[in-house]
């Protein structure tokens, strides 16, 4: 099995099959390099019959390629792990889960494995979260659940408007901190599709992946005038209202409203900070051209798809901006001026620099659109996408496509890359192929303002 996009992701079964080794190496990893870790048990987007294992470091970050090799190793049967060791510190792995109905299964056995390594490691489970307040946690070495709740204490005093909010937490986690939060601080937004006991409603007909895929509201939808939903685990989001038609902010347009307030924020320093915006290949073209031709000092930059590889990226820049199309993403400040500034400061109480997290990056947009005087209808109109798609194939065995580093070129099989590169030149379009890293599928990416439907049917009639 693959340590995919971001981590291990199949029907829960073959998860459950794992697990005990994935205690077993995360134990070991903690001792042998003196470390905690933190598991958060997840399949995030799919759908309720899968889950996952997505793995972090002492940061809250997701590991690095060396320490994903290790554990796939082993999973693989390919290493054996060496379990005697010279001195042993205590150290702590944080253990989450999201709803799925398999996940303490899943957490029983990672227990055992890890509890069959060493018996002084702290295992603190933290029972049901977000994927970013799970990281969030293991970050701060923190026990309690409400420390990221009393984040948001003083939310309030951004004075943010909530009354119009209908927020979809596609049945998933998300409610749990959302209401919360709601309930402390007497705010007024209006949480739908909340329900978790019913594990088959989890991403079903609400959620990011669900409106974006579909380009349809979801299904409880009250109409209002702006709108968001999380996804299953709460680390993505996306705002969309509906006029004539449905108009979704993505990811892509949340990358615009924080690259201007970032921009308006540099204004007021002499010093030239370096400042980045990161990418992924699916992301529109209309909008990277419009960053870059509204901002002459930043830098524009393309990575992978996946989170850990926009985020280690990002930390190259005093400030940065980082968003895939899907909605993940945030903004850090790893310049300690910067983080030592008023206006940075008053940011962070809201932000998550850890991850991308659904929850805060709502209050961000708030206030965001608030600080830049910004109407969410004039945000919509900032830019015109070109026109794209973004659809999922089942192939047999994803296994054999294999890409170049940031996916958006096939090196295997070369002749479906020549396939594409012909339709790329007949119609002046851009398009790729990738296999997921989270779901048993290729995704197929076309951007061009023409000839969308006839593109697609010859791509679909040569697969
Ligand atoms: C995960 C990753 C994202 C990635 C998404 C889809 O999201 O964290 O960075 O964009 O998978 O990846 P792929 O196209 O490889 O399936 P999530 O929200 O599902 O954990």
């Amino acid at each position: 099995m693959k340590y995919g996009t971001s981590g291990f992701r199949d029907k829960a079964e073959n998860i459950i099959n794992i697990s005990y080794k994935i205690g077993e190496v995360l134990g070991n990893l903690s001792i042998s390099q003196n470390k905690n870790y933190g598991i958060m048990i997840t399949a995030s987007h799919n759908e309720f019959k899968d889950n996952g294992v997505k793995i972090v470091d002492n940061n809250g970050c997701l590991i690095k390629e060396n320490e994903e090799k290790i554990i796939e190793d082993y999973i693989n049967n390919l290493i054996k792990l060496n379990k005697t060791f010279e001195f042993i510190s205590p150290k702590n792995i944080y253990i989450g889960n999201d709803t799925r109905s398999s996940s303490n299964i899943i957490k029983n056995k990672i227990i055992d494995g890890i509890r069959s390594i060493s018996k002084i490691i702290n295992i603190i489970d933290l029972g049901k979260v977000t994927t970013p307040q799970h990281h969030y946690l293991v970050y701060n070495k923190s026990i309690n659940l409400n420390d990221y709740i009393d984040k948001y204490q003083n939310i309030n005093k951004f004075k943010l408007d909530f009354s119009n909010l209908v927020i979809d937490c596609a049945n998933g986690i998300g409610y749990y901190p959302l209401d919360k939060i709601k309930i402390l601080n007497k705010l007024s937004y209006k949480l739908i599709n909340t329900c978790t006991s019913t594990f088959n409603l989890l991403n079903h007909e609400a959620g990011t992946d669900y409106i974006i895929s579909n380009n349809r509201l979801p299904s409880n939808f009250i109409y209002n005038k702006l709108s968001c939903s999380l996804d299953g685990d709460a680390d993505r989001f996306i705002f969309y209202y509906y006029d004539d038609k449905l108009n979704i902010l993505d990811g892509d347009y949340i990358a615009i409203l924080y690259v201007k307030m970032i921009s308006k924020l540099l204004k007021k320093f002499k010093k030239k900070y370096s400042f980045g915006y990161i990418h992924t290949p699916y992301t529109n073209k209309a909008i990277i051209n419009y960053i870059k031709s509204s901002n002459s000092n930043i830098s524009i930059e393309c990575t992978a798809t996946g989170v850990k590889n926009l985020h280690h990226k990002a930390l190259e820049y005093d400030v940065s901006v980082y968003f895939e199309s899907n909605g993940h993403g945030t903004l850090l400040v790893n310049n300690n001026d910067l983080r030592n500034d008023v206006d940075f400061i008053k940011i962070d109480n809201l932000n998550n620099k850890i991850v991308g997290d659904g929850i805060s990056g709502i209050f961000c947009v708030l206030y965001f659109l608030k600080e830049l005087k910004i109407d969410y209808k004039d945000w919509f109109n900032l830019v015109i996408k070109n026109n794209n798609i973004l659809y999922k194939k089942n192939v047999k065995d994803r296994s054999i496509y294999k890409t170049n580093k940031n996916g958006d070129r096939l090196i295997e099989p070369k002749i479906l890359q020549d396939k594409l590169d012909d339709i790329m030149n007949k119609y002046n379009c851009f398009t790729f192929i990738r296999p997921s890293g989270t779901e048993n599928v290729l995704r197929i990416y076309i951007e061009s303002n023409d000839n969308l439907y006839n593109i697609r049917k010859e791509i679909d009639d040569y697969l």
